[in-house]
Parts: C-alpha cells; structure tokens; sequence
C-alpha cells in the first residue's frame, strides 16, 4: 500500500488522531512484567484468547493464551497491537463539557447532575420520549443490560437502541423466523469437520481472520469450498468455486441454487416432514428461478449455479457461514431466509460437522442483542411487546407492568427523529454513529439539531465531537465482565488495570446516572459479577436462557454456551440437535422469498454499483485502530477498489485520485485497480470520518424488518482527477480535512 515508505512523522502529521507505537526496544523487558491476565481481544466477535502484560499499571504487550480452545493463542494484526490503545496521550480523562470555546473540564458531580437535569427539563416540557439512549454491542453482557434497563427504568424512555443495528439484525430477525432462536446454530469446531462450506458475502480472511484456520483445518481433509462474492477476497482465492454475484441479488442466485438442488433430487424429504412446515409454498416460488432465468440478473453463468448446487448436494456434510455482505441489504432477512432454506431443504443442520451460522461482527455482537438493550427487546431476547414476557421482566424488575415503555425507534430512526427535533436529548455510549451511519451529512446536522446531546466514550470520536457533555469511560482491560462469541460461547473479560485519570468504568458511569434520575434502588451493584447475576436470573425461561452460567463455570469450562438452564447444565455448543428447533411446535419454518432490486439502481447518471465495508487493519468507525500506529502504517487511508475493465474505461490508473460521486455526497479517493472485483462494482473501505467517509456516499434505505441499512449497494459515478500520483509517492495531507470535519 501507498504508505510503506512513510516515516512515522509523516502518519502522525497526516492523519490527526495521535498515533501510538511501541518505542524500539519495547514498552517493557517482557520477561519482566508484573503479571499476565487472560482475557479477550477487545476487537471482533472472534473473541480470541491473549493474555494482556501488565507492568507498573499499564498494559504493555500481549502473549498467545495457547489453552483457550477457540483460538488456541492465534491473533490477527489487531489483537496483537490492541495494548497500544492503553495508555494513549488522546485518552479522554475528565468529564468535559462544551462551552462557547470548546470544551472545558467539569467535575464528574457536577456532570452527572447535568445530565439528569437537562433530560428531566426536555422531558418535562416534551414528554419522557423526546429523550433517546443509543448504545453499544462492544460492551459487555452486563452493561448491554444496564443500558436496556436504564433507559427504560431510570430516563422511562422508550427509545433505546443499539449499533448491532448497523450489524446482526437482519440475520437475527431472519433466524428467529426460520428457527425461534438467533444464536449461531454450530460451535466452530462443526466447520474443521465438515465436508464443504459455502462462504456468502463473508470477508473470513480479513474480518473474521481466525475462523479461516478452521476452514483451512477443514480444507486440509479434504473439504471443498464455494465462495459467493463480487470481490475475490482473499479466501475466495482458496476456493473450489467461486461465484462473482452482482452486489444485491443474493436472494435470486440462493433460490436458482434450491431450485437446481431440488432438480436434482437432492432435497431431504423425510427431514422436510419431520421438522418443517412452509415447503409447499416455497417450492412454488423457487420454480421461477431456474438457473438460465437469474443468470443475467445475479451476474453469474448458468453452469455455475448447477455447479454450486451440484456441490452442495454431493457434500454429506456441509457448512453454510453468511457475514454483512448479505445482510447490509434492503431485503438483508429475505437474503439470510434464502440460505436458511437451502440448509433446510438439505436437512443439513444440527449434526456434528454440519450446519449454519451468521458470523457475528462485534466484540460482543451476539451478547449485546439478547440483553434487552434493543428498542424491540428485553432481557434473555425477549420480545417488549409480549405481555407475557414484559409481566415477567416487570416482576422481577419490581415495577408495575406500566413502567416498561413500550416498543421504541430503531438507531437510525433515532438519529431520523433528531433530524425532525422530535427526540431532543440523545445519551450514546459505544457508539460513533457520525462514522457509521449511512448519508453522514444528514447524520451530522441531525446531532447539531440536538438540545441535549452526552456521550460516553473513551476517546473523543468524531461523534462526541458533537456532544455537549463527554463522560471519560472505560477501555474494555479497564474493566471486568462477559461477552458471548461468535458461536454463543460465553466468556469473561478481567479486567487487567484501572481506569486513568478521573475515568470510571462504564457500568459505574450508568448506576451513577441511574441515582441522579431517581431510580437508584433498581440500580444497587456492587460490581460487574452482581450485574451478571441478576441478567442470569432474569433470562431463566427465556429463549436466550443464561440461568445456569456463572463466572466460576466459565473459568472452569473455558466459556459456556448458552441456552444454560441450570447449575449442572454444561451448556449447548450445537443447537437444534435431533431437528427439534425451538418454535413452540419444534419445527422450523420456511420463507418463500421472491426477489426484489435493491433501493437504488444504476441508471446513466450513476452507472456504477459501490459496496463498503472492511480492510483486516482498521475495525469498525476507527475511533480505536486509527490511533494505533502499525495499523494504520498498514491501511492510513480509504481508497476505491475497480477493476482493470472500468479503470480502463475511465481513463484511471491505479494510484490516480477519482472523485466518487453518488446522490448524497463526494469522496475524493486513490484507485486501487485490482483484478478481484466484479467491473460493474467497486468498493470502499468505511473506517474513517469526514471527507474520507464513505457513509459520505451511502443511501437511507433501510430493510423493512429489521431495519439494517443497504450499506452493500448504492449507485456513483467516478471522475478522474488528477494524473497518477505513484502508489508509494507522499502522503496527502489529511490533516486539514480532520480540522475542518466537526
Ligand atoms: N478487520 C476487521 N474485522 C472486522 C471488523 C472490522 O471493522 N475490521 N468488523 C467486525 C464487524 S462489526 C463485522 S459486522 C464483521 C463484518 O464482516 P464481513 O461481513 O465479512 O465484512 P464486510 O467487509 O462488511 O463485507 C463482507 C463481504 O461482502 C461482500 N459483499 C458486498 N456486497 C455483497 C453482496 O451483495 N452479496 C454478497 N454475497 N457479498 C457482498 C464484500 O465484497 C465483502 O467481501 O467484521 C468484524 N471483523
Ligand atoms: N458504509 C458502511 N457503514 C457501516 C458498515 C459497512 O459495512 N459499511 N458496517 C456497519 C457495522 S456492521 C457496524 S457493527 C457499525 C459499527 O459502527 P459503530 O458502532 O459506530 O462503530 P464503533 O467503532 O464500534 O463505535 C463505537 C464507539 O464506542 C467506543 N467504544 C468501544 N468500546 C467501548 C466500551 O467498552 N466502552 C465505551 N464507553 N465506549 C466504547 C469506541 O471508541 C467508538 O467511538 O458500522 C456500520 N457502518
Ligand atoms: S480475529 Fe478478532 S478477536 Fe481475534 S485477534 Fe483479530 S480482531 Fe481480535
Ligand atoms: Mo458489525
């Protein structure tokens, strides 16, 4: 990339947040420190094992923690540099509140109190709903819960929402329609022992980097593998069989796959009877999509298709694994409900080595949306508009059935009802929606539209930028508690050191707050572990049960995997075993999906389709991986993926600056000409602010159910700019461009 032969000078200079690196010859003789804690990447929904190396209060360095089974001491680029954001000179470290020059300290007394008093006066004069909480799915089992209870009990808003909006939603919607339960189906040891996985729109290499050692165990017996991509990533490269679909026509190319399985006779009909209902109305709809039919619309040919199909049924035992690339759609459901039915028409789920799962982005993206923390949920993943089960959180809440607010908005209705100035004071924590959501423009003046607005991070991302009040939180080696991995496996985070400066951890921050709004009875922990007992209790019963799991047998059993009913429970790596799922009558259902264009076509105006997403560096909004020096040494800037076709047809050579245009905005990007992505598609990676956002470009449309937006399809243009500025020439200066962002 552009930046090898950048100093580090140069990075500090060009791209404004602080950069941390480690000074030569390391933060500390490693054979020296103070101890070793084991615990978790802090990163993605992979939730490896490292042990953290503490010396004189700081964390200075990780090891391999080779004995925790899921990764057994692998780390990917940012679990291995993750310690660099300890101690970094642009931690936050006092509450800060805005004045008319910027932003001054205020002490945590006198914040706190702010907070309660502005939200009780807009609530006062615009009703208790005119205040919204917007939380995250990197936090803990027990703060995801805090935040749920909070917004209801404490501020009694009904709007409390989450990022893993942005993320898990579409595929969890879709799970609980087809099985009754939204938790990946299989532990990932079922991928090292399957015969063939199908990979659909899952970068594995670069954002779920550990699982690709399970596939490569399962290559390495022989397993085949079948990719469904418009770009050839990485381990697409690896793969059998590799199909370029056109961005948004996932639905189309998954019905021509059952429709050529059922031609073939590969259906299983005796699983059909046993365990299912719907089929009959999903074979009349998949008999539309014979092959030859969708070849056109998808991009792929024909023979192809058969071949998948072909593959899939020749497999005893097969692995169907789905990331964002289908699920940040306007029909993100209706594309996962369309992998759920091959999987159920194959009868090929809940056996050793065979089976299904969307693989969770987050750190504690499976956790984070059970807690009740969703404007749609309670605790243990109940439903808020289920009498019964709002009786039940109510009760052993203590309150009345009444004081649970019913259903609320959406995150990007909250951020929408900003824009309107019907919700008026917005609390975030764990979130930098500015970055991530899509059509950043409008995101931005919805948050200046905002009377009230405190955030709670533990850097200043471009979002609390905005922020009337800023309140220092905690680092996640900051801070003790529970997170549940990609397969559902429950694990402890522990905490490895203090908080610095006037920082608290988060949970204290929320029952702090919680007190100043009256509601502190409901909020008397006396830490992390009493949290988690009473999540534990709560979720007794309830699909996402947590019941039996405690800190001790997590320790013991190295995670557990819920649903965990009882102490003696060791837990359910594998679910629907037997082909009992978990609707009330056992069965799984199918969905007749028919497939529908995504929001935005090309048309001759913008004749281009942009896909976002994500580089191995960099994670998320940034806020974290854009101050850790080698990562973004790796990845400093965005740039815009084509293929050699339409570079050719625009006149761009790699390295020339482009101007993306689409009906939201204008990014100014550096071609990266590749010959791994469809000519009709090109892709931007989505990590940074400002004029380097590609949420910049991206549409408000959002999927009807579960309300993800289409991050995957949007319609530009592209015009040259400038003549080619040499792929390791000097680094554009970005500093003006940060200055200039809020
Ligand atoms: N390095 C890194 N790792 C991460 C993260 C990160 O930010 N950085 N974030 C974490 C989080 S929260 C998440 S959600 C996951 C996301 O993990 P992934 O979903 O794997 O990552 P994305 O880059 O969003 O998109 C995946 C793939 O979808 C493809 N794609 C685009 N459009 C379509 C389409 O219409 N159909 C199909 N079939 N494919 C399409 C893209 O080319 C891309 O290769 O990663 C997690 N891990
Ligand atoms: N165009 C485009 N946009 C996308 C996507 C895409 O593929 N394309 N992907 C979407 C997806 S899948 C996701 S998950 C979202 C993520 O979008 P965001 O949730 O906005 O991204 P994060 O970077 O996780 O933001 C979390 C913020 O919380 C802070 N934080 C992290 N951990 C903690 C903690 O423990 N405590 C506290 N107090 N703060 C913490 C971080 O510093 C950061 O500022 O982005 C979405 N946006
Ligand atoms: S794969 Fe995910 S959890 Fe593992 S080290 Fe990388 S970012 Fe961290
Ligand atoms: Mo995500």
């Amino acid at each position: 990339m552009a930046t090898l032969s950048a100093t580090v000078d140069e990075l500090i200079e060009a791209y404004g947040p602080h950069l941390s690196f480690e000074p030569p010859g390391g933060f500390a003789n490693r054979g020296a420190v103070d101890r070793r804690v084991e615990t978790h990447c802090c990163f993605c929904g992979q939730q490896c094992g490292v042990k953290l190396l503490v010396k004189d209060e700081k964390v200075v360095g990780v090891e391999p923690w080779e004995e925790f089974p899921f990764n057994r001491g692998k780390l990917c680029p940012k679990g291995v540099k993750r310690y660099l954001q300890n101690n970094h000179r642009d931690r936050l470290l006092h509450p800060l509140v805005r004045t008319g020059r910027g932003f001054a300290r205020i002490p945590w007394d006198e914040a706190l109190d702010l907070v309660a008093e502005r939200f009780e006066r807009l609530q006062r004069a615009h009703g208790r709903d005119s205040v919204a909480v917007l939380s995250g799915a990197s936090l803990t089992n027990e703060k995801a819960y805090l935040m749920g209870k909070f917004a209801r009990l404490a501020v009694g808003t009904r709007h409390i929402d989450y990022n893993g909006r942005l993320c898990m939603v579409a595929a969890g919607a879709a799970n609980l329609k087809a099985f009754g339960i939204d938790r990946a189906a299989n532990p990932w040891a079922d991928i090292a022992a399957t015969d063939l996985i199908l990979v659909v729109g899952a970068n594995v290499s670069e954002c779920s980097p550990i699982t690709t050692d399970y596939i490569w165990r399962a290559r390495d017996r022989g397993a085949r593998l079948i990719v469904i991509d418009p770009r050839l990533t990485p381990i697409a490269r690896t793969s059998d069989l590799y199909l370029p679909v056109r961005p948004g026509r996932d639905s189309a190319l998954m019905n021509a796959i059952l429709h050529e399985v059922v031609r073939l006779g590969g259906v299983d009909h005796e699983f059909i009877a046993q365990h299912t209902s719907g089929f009959e109305e999903l074979q009349r709809t998949i008999a539309h999509y014979a092959p030859e039919s969708v070849a056109q619309e998808v991009g792929i040919p024909a023979r192809r298709i058969v071949e998948a199909a072909q593959m899939w049924v020749q497999a005893p035992r097969t692995m169907l694994l789905h990331a964002r690339g289908i699920e940040h759609h306007t029909k993100g459901v209706e594309n996962v409900l369309s992998c759920i039915n091959l999987v159920l028409a194959t009868g090929k789920i809940g056996k050793p080595g065979c089976g299904y799962a969307t693989i969770t982005g987050q750190g504690n993206g499976q956790g984070a949306r059970e807690q009740g923390q969703r404007c749609n949920q309670l605790p243990g993943a109940r439903d808020v508009e289920n009498p019964q089960h709002r009786a039940v959180v109510a009760e052993r809440w203590g309150v009345p059935e009444s004081r649970i607010p019913a259903k609320g908005a959406s995150a990007p209705e909250i951020i929408e009802m900003s824009h309107r100035g019907e919700i008026r004071g917005l609390l975030s924590m764990c979130f930098n929606p500015l970055v991530s959501l899509p059509d950043a423009s409008f995101t931005r003046a919805a948050l200046e539209r905002l009377d009230f607005y405190v955030a709670i991070d533990f850097f200043l991302s471009e979002t609390a930028r905005h922020a009337d009040l800023v309140l220092p939180g905690s680092l996640q080696e900051e801070d003790e508690g529970t997170v549940t991995n990609v397969e559902g496996r429950v694990l402890r985070l522990r905490k490895a050191v203090e908080p610095p400066g006037e920082a608290r951890p988060d949970w204290q921050i929320i029952c702090d707050l919680a007190r100043r709004f009256g509601a502190g009875e409901h909020f008397a922990f006396s830490g992390p572990a009493a949290v988690f007992d009473e999540l534990r209790r709560l979720s007794a019963g309830a699909v996402a049960d947590y019941s039996g799991i405690t800190y001790d047998k997590i320790d013991r059993q190295m995670g557990v995997f819920w649903p965990c009913p009882d102490d003696d429970h060791p837990g359910t790596p594998r679910l629907f075993e037997g082909g009992r799922f978990a609707h009330a009558d056992g069965r799984a259902r199918f969905h007749a999906v028919e497939y529908r264009p995504p929001a935005e076509e090309v048309d001759a105006e913008y004749p281009i389709i942009l896909t976002t997403g994500r580089v191995v560096s960099q994670f998320l909004s940034g806020t974290q991986t854009r101050r850790i020096g080698p990562l973004v040494a790796h990845q400093p800037e965005p740039f815009v993926e084509m293929h050699p076709r339409l570079a050719a047809k625009l006149d761009v050579a790699d390295g020339d600056r482009v101007r993306v245009v689409s009906r939201r905005g204008v990014l100014v990007l550096t071609a990266q000409v590749v010959a791994t992505i469809r000519p009709d598609t090109v892709f931007i990676p989505y990590h940074w602010p400002g004029e380097r956002s590609a949420n910049r470009l991206t549409l408000r449309a959002y999927d009807p159910i579960a309300k993800i937006p289409e991050f995957k399809v949007s319609a530009v243009r592209i015009e040259k700019i400038a003549a080619h500025a040499g792929r390791t020439g000097a680094l554009p200066r970005f500093a003006a461009a940060e200055a200039s962002e809020p």
